[in-house]
């Protein structure tokens, strides 16, 4: 009998349809591995690390029940030396297999771990697609070949174009390929979202383990209560669920907060595509086959602005990650160096935007984009926190955060500290658009019409301050023009006391 091959599954790639599981006489034996090292690269919230472990386990007796040979290495496994590359180096060195193949990762820090250690391998090792992804990072920079800069839009209108995704022919459905315009309403009194779908389950043990191994995290959990989907099966009820229930609004109210209603008309498939237990292209089939199905129910703008999310955005970032890495994890453009105050982790602070969307991701390892984008990473670009302080919060607090897409959101999109390689502008914004598209400022102990004074809502101050401290590298930025002209016109004696009133909440930042 000939030695079998070994194959190594990560943590984020339980994808079931891979090539590797359709046969089962390939004569291949899998190997997972929970290690305390992808555990504490940062502190993460204990909600992801339960959900990797949860869907981890999972995937291996899916695999098991369908006969395939798998290895499962847990956290407390005498023989774990708690490292990927310390495991398997002993694997590939005990004579056992005739191959190592592994599954691209998809994190820089990851790839390079893995590479060096096959470079030294004492058997043939060989690297293959996840088959997860819509596009590949050199069909992304393809589509930017001759220019300037990338634009989201362009990229975006490719994949539709590669995909015939709500198209007509060579056209967009509708004529238009972005509806974003008419997809920003804050929610109504009378509007009220359907709960998000939960899938209750009792993961004491695991809690249990963790605390015995010693693995550090912070948020909260219900032992007995842990919500996520973790399986294909409950992947598939959540984009079921969605598809009838939330997508019929998912434009309408994508960018809407509220202090009762914390997950909106949001998928909450996240997680679930990230560790690719569904994927990006079943989840906009469905999706487009829902509407089509709607007979107008669901409307043009509702489907485009989810497809564009997927098909867009997240395999936008995905390029700018690949074809930028690892130089991008340095960048500082606006030169930010303040460290995260303590609210981040705690959730006390006064400005209760902040309290609701620290709270949350504490509660639930989720918050829905514009929380991240419009709240607690407005707060940070304005205040200029150090983004490598940023890029670690994000990276631990949410459930779905991997750092391809986990840096480019927040050190590009979120702070600016790209210089523009993902977006034109930094999203800063004073409480005006918070109020516009949420009910916190009624509940605050800040006025979100004032700018002077203890009780100024810090993010009218300090937004007239970041444009007046960045004046060098951003005035001559046509998409903040704006801002600059609104500048121009108040007064020296206003600007001082904005001036003044910033520098003491900055020096004070930890008491806001
Ligand atoms: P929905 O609103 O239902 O959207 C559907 C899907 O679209 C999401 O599941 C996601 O796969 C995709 N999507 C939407 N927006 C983006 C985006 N900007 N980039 C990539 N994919 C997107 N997303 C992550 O998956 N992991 C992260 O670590 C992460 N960090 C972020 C950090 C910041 C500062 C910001 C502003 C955004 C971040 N995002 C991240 C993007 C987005 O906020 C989340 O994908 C979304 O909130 C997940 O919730 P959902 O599944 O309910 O999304
Ligand atoms: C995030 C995470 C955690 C917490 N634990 C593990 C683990 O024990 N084993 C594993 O294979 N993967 C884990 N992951 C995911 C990895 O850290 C990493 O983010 C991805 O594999 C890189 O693409
Ligand atoms: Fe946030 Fe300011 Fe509104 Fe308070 S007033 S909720 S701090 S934007």
């Amino acid at each position: 009998m000939t030695k079998p091959i070994l194959r190594l599954i990560l943590g984020d790639q339980l994808n079931i349809h891979h090539s590797w599981f359709q046969t089962r006489s390939s004569n291949a034996e899998y190997v997972l591995m929970e290690v305390a090292s992808e555990a504490s690269y940062v502190k993460h919230h204990i909600q992801k690390i339960l959900a990797f472990f949860l869907a981890m386990r999972h995937f291996r007796d899916e695999l098991r029940a369908v006969g395939h040979t798998v290895r499962y290495i847990s956290l407390d496994d005498p023989s774990n030396r708690q490292s990927f590359s310390a495991n398997l180096q002993e694997l590939l060195a005990s004579g056992a297999y005739s191959a190592f193949e592994y599954q691209e990762p998809d994190e820089y820090r990851v790839a390079k771990e893995l590479s060096a250690l096959s470079k030294n391998a004492p058997i043939p090792t060989r690297l293959v697609s996840t088959e997860h992804f819509l596009t590949s990072p050199d069909f992304f920079a393809s589509v930017f070949k001759g220019h300037k800069r990338y634009t989201m839009e362009l990229f975006y209108r490719e994949v539709r174009k590669k995909y015939d995704i709500l198209m007509e022919g060579d056209k967009p459905q509708g004529d238009r390929w972005n509806f974003d315009s008419e997809n920003r309403n804050k929610l109504p009194k009378e509007v009220v979202p359907p709960p998000p779908l939960e899938f209750p389950r009792d993961v004491s043990d695991l809690v249990e383990l963790l605390t015995t191994k010693k693995i550090q995290s912070i948020g909260r959990v219900e032992p007995k209560r842990f919500i996520w989907p973790i399986t294909r099966d409950e992947s598939l009820k959540t984009l079921d669920y969605f598809c009838e229930h939330l997508l019929p609004h998912f434009g309408a109210y994508q960018d809407a907060m509220h202090t009762e209603h914390r997950t909106l008309y949001h998928s909450r498939l996240s997680f679930a595509m990230n560790v690719k237990l569904i994927s990006p292209l079943e989840v906009i089939e469905a999706a487009v086959k829902a509407f089509n199905r709607s007979k107008g129910a669901i409307t043009l703008p509702q489907i485009e602005g989810f497809v564009r999310q997927i098909a867009g955005w997240r395999e936008f970032m995905r390029g700018v990650y690949w074809n930028h890495m690892p130089s991008y994890k340095t960048l500082n453009f606006l030169n930010a160096s303040r460290p995260l105050p303590h609210y981040f982790w705690d959730g006390d602070t006064k400005m209760n935007c902040v309290r609701h969307a620290v709270e949350q991701s504490l509660e639930e390892s989720y918050a829905h984009h514009i929380q991240r984008l419009m709240v607690t990473g407005n707060f940070c670009t304005l205040a200029g926190i150090d983004p490598d302080e940023v890029d670690a919060w994000y990276l631990g607090i949410y459930i779905d955060a991997i750092e391809w897409v986990q840096l480019p959101n927040t050190r590009g999109m979120s702070q600016f500290a790209d210089g523009g390689i993902v977006g034109t502008k930094p999203y800063t914004s004073s409480a005006q658009y918070i109020n516009k598209m949420s009910n916190y400022c009624s509940g605050c102990f800040y006025k979100n019409k004032e700018k002077f004074g203890e009780r100024g809502c810090p993010f009218n101050t300090l937004y007239w301050d970041f444009l007046m401290r960045n004046r060098a590298t951003l005035e001559k930025n046509p998409r903040i023009g704006m801002g600059y002209q609104l500048l121009a016109k108040m007064s020296d004696k206003d600007k001082k006391a904005i001036s003044d009133r910033a520098a003491d909440i900055l020096e004070h930042i930890e008491e806001l």
